[in-house]
């Protein structure tokens, strides 16, 4: 009998299989976290190789990662458009609504995918939810309003906590802003909620990733699948 990938190498796997959508000469959208870590690294390889692209990152982390593997990376000012963009999500709810940000870089990672043509995402199969909200949803927050969205969050009916870092000091994104992670049970309407939190002054984006993915590679035991 086959023994089950690891979560690890089913990250791998659908990192691996993303690369069948990056093309000589697209400026690709490099995404955050474990397994887009797995594809810019997979990317490196075919750079090292001869493939020509150009990267646009989504977080410091990946800009880091990417340049020392000899990726060419861009910004917004030379390309205002990404032919695909590749990241992982924290939860891949019924057509494609995510939950992201469990690492922090939801800010740039929807500023990415909101510029790219296609917009992958890859993922364990853990991730698979038939309802969105098992995992806190991140809302990013200017520093000085975040007393005031937090009781707004409240009053909405979430459950706001601060993030930390892992020394216990308040976690701040690239960006400079706090996030408050929201407990929110299960969503059964993510476009209102959405439209709620964004309706708060002093919220500058939050993880609801709605209407934006056009594919999803998950893997598990049995490959990869859409
Ligand atoms: C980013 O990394 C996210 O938006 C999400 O928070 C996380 C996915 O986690 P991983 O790929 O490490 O499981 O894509």
């Amino acid at each position: 009998m086959l023994a089950m990938p690891s979560v690890d190498d089913a990250k791998v796997m659908a990192a691996r299989k993303s690369l069948e959508f990056v093309k000589p000469g697209m400026v690709v959208g490099l995404g955050s976290g474990s397994t887009a870590t797995h594809f810019i690294r997979l990317l490196g390889e075919q750079v090292q190789a001869g493939l020509k692209v150009r990267g646009i990152a989504s977080s410091q982390a990946s800009e880091e990662l990417a340049v020392s593997l000899g990726i060419p990376v861009i910004d917004f000012r030379t390309a205002t458009e990404i032919d695909v963009a590749i990241d992982g999500a924290d939860e891949v709810g019924p057509e494609l609504a995510l939950i992201k940000g469990g690492g922090g870089a939801l800010l740039r990672e929807k500023i990415v995918a909101s510029a790219a043509k296609q917009f992958v995402i890859v993922a364990d199969g853990s991730k698979v939810v038939k309802h969105l909200g098992r995992f806190p949803l991140p809302v990013e927050v200017i520093q000085l309003a975040e007393p005031l969205v937090r009781h707004r969050l409240e009053t909405l009916g979430l459950k706001p906590s601060r993030r930390k870092a892992k020394d216990g000091s308040d976690y701040i994104t690239d960006e400079g802003n706090f996030i408050l992670d929201c407990a929110c049970g299960e969503m059964n309407d993510p476009g209102k909620i959405a439209a709620e939190i964004r309706a708060i002054v002093g919220v500058v984006e939050h993880g609801l990733f709605l209407h934006m993915a056009t594919r999803a590679l998950i893997a598990d035991g049995s490959g990869v699948r859409e």
